[in-house]
């Protein structure tokens, strides 16, 4: 990944300018904080990796590479085994669910959810999050967990498995999606960066009844600055393994894509990992030679097919050493050849037959799992000092289908006796059989469904939380979770909604938000001045029908917390924790707002070559917004706290380097360093996200290029670093096939949301 303008960037210089101009530019030399991602690509471990790989490989028969290149059943419940290499030792691998936790298993944590960690903005809790999540993998026998996700990043607001990744942008998706896997990979596993690329909706996502898989129509410029971007955060970041898609791509399917796997994927971005299949997506013989490494979840034939593809000439047998070259190398990566890594699936046996119990949870874990789930709670609204609560109420009421947990926690054991892809098995995943629509009407929601999803310990539900604080507090607390129009004692000094939005793999969403929870918050509303309105969301959900209404006070995007989603929300309305989340996507006032809305449907009943023409580029969600001049009702990267928070002293340095900038630079080398001062000016303690938008000349009016999360006492301050680099302002030149940096203005925004600005700044780039 190199920079390369082929006019001539030697000549470029970089001229900054803080408007207004500030005294902090000394401050503005500090060196940017290390996080944890974008060490390295590790370019170094993988060589070391790879001479260790291509001995062991080296001493394997053309049929045994070809073994580890496929699936087998296994005597557990991985989602798949690879095969092994008995005569040399080598134990092969088993991969399995994923997003966040271990799947279909007991004895395991249930993190936050993606999107509720994209809603953290924290860099390090995600790097944390991967860390921890990844040991309880590893102490399951799990050699690659299939997860973290950056596609779909939610072209449309509909999509099914939009929840599981961090955000529908593609730096903030990239930003969260690196410290995944470099939390996942220093646990000692590989994770799976998945799905390559544009499975941006689940309708028409797979072939059935011989309709071909919708084909994502993309052209190169926003493949390359919106859906590859977080690959490319990915790869920079060591990941051993990458997914390829169900869908098509310009009318070839993913795990076919000579383009995408070998061209961008391996050529491009440097990828050395393996390209593993998405579970029996479609590929024939020729997909080894388009770059996929390995086929799950069963082989069939595929060892065979490539061992005779070999004799009669289709497929190299180098490409075959290629394959399993790239498989033991991610193996070695993650440190998987030593006595510490468990028998592969040792903790993955089927839960109603007798099995040993492999626990895999560490106390140490714990500050992550609730302090995640607390990071990920957004306040949109919040009036009359609705919150926090003062220390006691004498009364509270609550109301809603989500507030109780729900009535079974038969969560994966349905999924390991064989249940299909249904609604039903969402709901059966989700403990809600009773209702299925666009809310989860059994229970409270802690995640999504299906394979993104995971057994909890325990759900600490709201309700639960609630009581156990009344009882400490002695406030009297009224519940009635059915109806629909409670009856509210007007005794009540708060009311508490609580609603969801759910969404599973497998179908898109039907819609934003659903009359029966909407009724719900309204027939509360009438009847209580304190309505406080809690939303469980899987996805963007819509609050227009009641979020102006006087008597709701505050409202809370609750997201996808964990299992300790309760606890979490219990302290952040009684301002034992403090709210500093915010929206990692737009909410909309109404649903035609979205750039994009409906996912793409078959023409007509006769089309069986479904198209879906990206023509709207890299506009989608804020930028889109922007462009088009649309108030949204809560922007992206917005979210309340209850404390304030000013911003000054802009500075802007461009790094020396930038002048020098030569075609074959790093894309990841400094261009600039932009810092601002930070001050609590409130009476409460609490973290701020800032963030930084660039306007790239030709381009959106804003695009995120850096965050900073920063906590700060009462009347404290702080400086937050943004580190620009020229990746960052760059764009995708489909003629040199390149990324070049402009000539022109770059106006730099730092402020509190994508439209709370509070400094502005530019960057000049001209000839010299
Ligand atoms: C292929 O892998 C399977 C499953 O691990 C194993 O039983 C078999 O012996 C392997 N075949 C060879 C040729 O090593
Ligand atoms: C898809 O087609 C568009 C339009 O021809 C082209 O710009 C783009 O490079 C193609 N991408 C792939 C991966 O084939
Ligand atoms: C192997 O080849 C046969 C014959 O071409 C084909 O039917 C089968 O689907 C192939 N198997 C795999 C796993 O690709
Ligand atoms: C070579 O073998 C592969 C695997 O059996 C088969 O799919 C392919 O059609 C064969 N090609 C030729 C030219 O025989
Ligand atoms: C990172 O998060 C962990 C877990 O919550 C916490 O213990 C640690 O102090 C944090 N480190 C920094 C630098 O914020
Ligand atoms: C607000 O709640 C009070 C009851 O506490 C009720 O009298 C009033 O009508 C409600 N306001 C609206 C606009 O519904
Ligand atoms: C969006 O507008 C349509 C048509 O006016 C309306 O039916 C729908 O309720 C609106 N959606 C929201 C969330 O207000
Ligand atoms: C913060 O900004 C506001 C408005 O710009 C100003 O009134 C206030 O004095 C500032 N507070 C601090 C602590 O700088
Ligand atoms: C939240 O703010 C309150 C009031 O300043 C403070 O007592 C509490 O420690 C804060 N909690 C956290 C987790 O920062
Ligand atoms: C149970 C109850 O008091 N419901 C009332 C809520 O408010 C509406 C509108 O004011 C009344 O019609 C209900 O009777």
């Amino acid at each position: 990944m190199r920079l390369c303008d082929l006019s001539s960037l030697a000549s470029l210089v970089l001229v900054a300018a803080a408007l207004p101009p500030s005294d902090a530019a000394a401050k503005g030399a500090s060196k940017i904080p290390s996080t944890h991602s974008g060490q390295s690509n590790g370019n170094g471990l993988w060589a070391h990796a790879y001479r260790r790989a291509e001995k062991l490989v080296r001493q394997m028969t053309l049929e045994e590479k070809a073994n580890i290149t496929r699936g087998y059943t296994g005597d557990n419940v991985c989602a798949g085994n690879t095969g092994s290499v008995p005569r040399l030792g080598w134990p092969g691998m088993c991969v399995h669910d994923a997003g966040n936790g271990v799947r279909a298993t007991d004895l395991v944590n249930s993190y936050p959810s993606g999107i509720h960690v994209g809603a953290s903005w924290d860099r390090n809790l995600t790097y944390e999050r991967g860390l921890h999540m990844g040991k309880e993998f590893k102490a399951k026998g799990v050699n690659v967990p299939l997860g973290p996700n950056a596609g779909p990043l939610g072209r449309t607001p509909l999509g099914g498995r939009n929840w599981e990744g961090f955000s529908v942008d593609p730096y903030l998706s990239g930003q969260l999606n690196a410290e995944t896997i470099t939390g996942m990979q220093d646990a000692g596993v590989i994770a799976n960066i998945k799905h390559f690329i544009a499975n941006e909706q689940e309708t028409l996502r797979r072939p059935y009844f011989g309709v071909e898989a919708v084909s994502a129509n993309i052209d190169d410029k926003t493949l390359h600055e919106y859906y590859l971007w977080p690959f490319m955060d990915s790869v920079h970041a060591g990941v051993g393994s990458v997914m390829c898609s169900y869908n098509r791509i310009n009318n070839t399917y993913g795990c076919m894509n000579d383009k995408l796997m070998n061209g961008i994927l391996k050529t491009e971005l440097g990828f050395r990992g393996f390209v593993m299949l998405d579970w029996n997506a479609q590929h024939n013989v020729q997909s080894a030679n388009a770059g996929l490494d390995m086929v799950m979840p069963l082989g069939g034939s595929w060892g065979k097919n490539l061992t005779d593809a070999v004799a009669n000439g289709t497929v190299s047998e180098s490409r075959i050493t290629d394959m399993a070259t790239r498989i033991v190398a991610a193996w070695y990566l993650a440190g998987q050849d030593g006595d510490s890594f468990p028998v592969p699936g040792i903790g993955l046996k089927q839960l109603t037959k007798p099995h040993e119990q492999v626990d895999a949870r560490d106390p140490a874990s714990k500050p992550v799992i609730l302090e995640g789930a607390t990071a990920g709670h957004v306040l949109v609204k919040n009036e009359n000092n609705a919150l926090p609560f003062k220390k006691k109420l004498a009364m509270i009421s609550v109301f809603g289908y989500d507030a109780t947990i729900p009535r079974t926690k038969n969560t994966d054991i349905l999924f390991q006796l064989g249940y299909t892809s249904s609604p039903q098995m969402a709901q059966a995943v989700l403990g809600n059989e009773a209702h299925f629509d666009q809310a989860a009407k059994g229970g409270t929601i802690v995640t999504g469904g299906r394979a993104g999803a995971n057994a909890p310990s325990y759900i600490d539900d709201p309700l639960a939380a609630i009581q156990r604080r009344a009882r400490k507090d002695g406030t009297w607390v009224n519940w009635d979770l059915d109806s629909s129009n409670p009856e509210v004692n007007a005794a009540s000094e708060a009311c508490l909604v609580f609603i969801n939005a759910i969404a599973t793999e497998g179908w898109d969403r039907e819609g934003l938000h659903d009359d029966f929870s909407d009724g719900l918050v309204l027939n509360v509303a009438a009847n209580c001045s304190n309505t406080i309105v809690v939303v469980h969301a899987a996805g963007t959900r819509l609050v227009d029908q009641w979020i102006e209404h006087p008597n709701v006070t505050a409202a809370i995007i609750a997201h996808l917390p964990g299992q300790d989603s309760g606890r979490a929300l219990v302290k952040l309305l009684y301002g034992e924790a403090n709210f500093s989340g915010k929206l990692p996507y737009t909410i909309a006032k109404n649903e035609s707002d979205y750039s994009v809305y409906t996912p793409c449907q078959r023409s007509s009943p006769d089309d069986v070559d479904p198209q879906c023409d990206f023509t709207e580029g890299v506009y989608l969600d804020y930028r889109a917004f922007d462009a088009n001049n649309i108030t949204p009702r809560f922007e992206f990267g917005y979210g309340l706290s209850y404390t304030s928070f000013n911003y000054s002293a802009l500075s802007i340095k461009k790094a020396m380097d930038l002048r020098r900038s030569r075609c074959g630079d790093d894309l990841w080398q400094a261009a600039a360093q932009v810092t601002a001062t930070i001050t609590n000016s409130g009476e409460i303690s609490g973290s701020e996200v800032a963030q930084l938008y660039l306007a790239i000349p030709n381009s959106p009016p804003k695009q995120l290029r850096g965050f900073s999360k920063l906590f700060l006492h009462p009347h404290g301050s702080g400086t937050v670093h943004f580190g620009l680099t020229k990746r960052d302002l760059s764009v995708w030149d489909v003629v040199s096939q390149s990324w070049v940096i402009q000539e022109g203005e770059y106006k730099i925004y730092v402020g509190a949301s994508s439209r709370d600005i509070r400094l502005t700044g530019t960057l000049h780039i001209s000839r010299a």
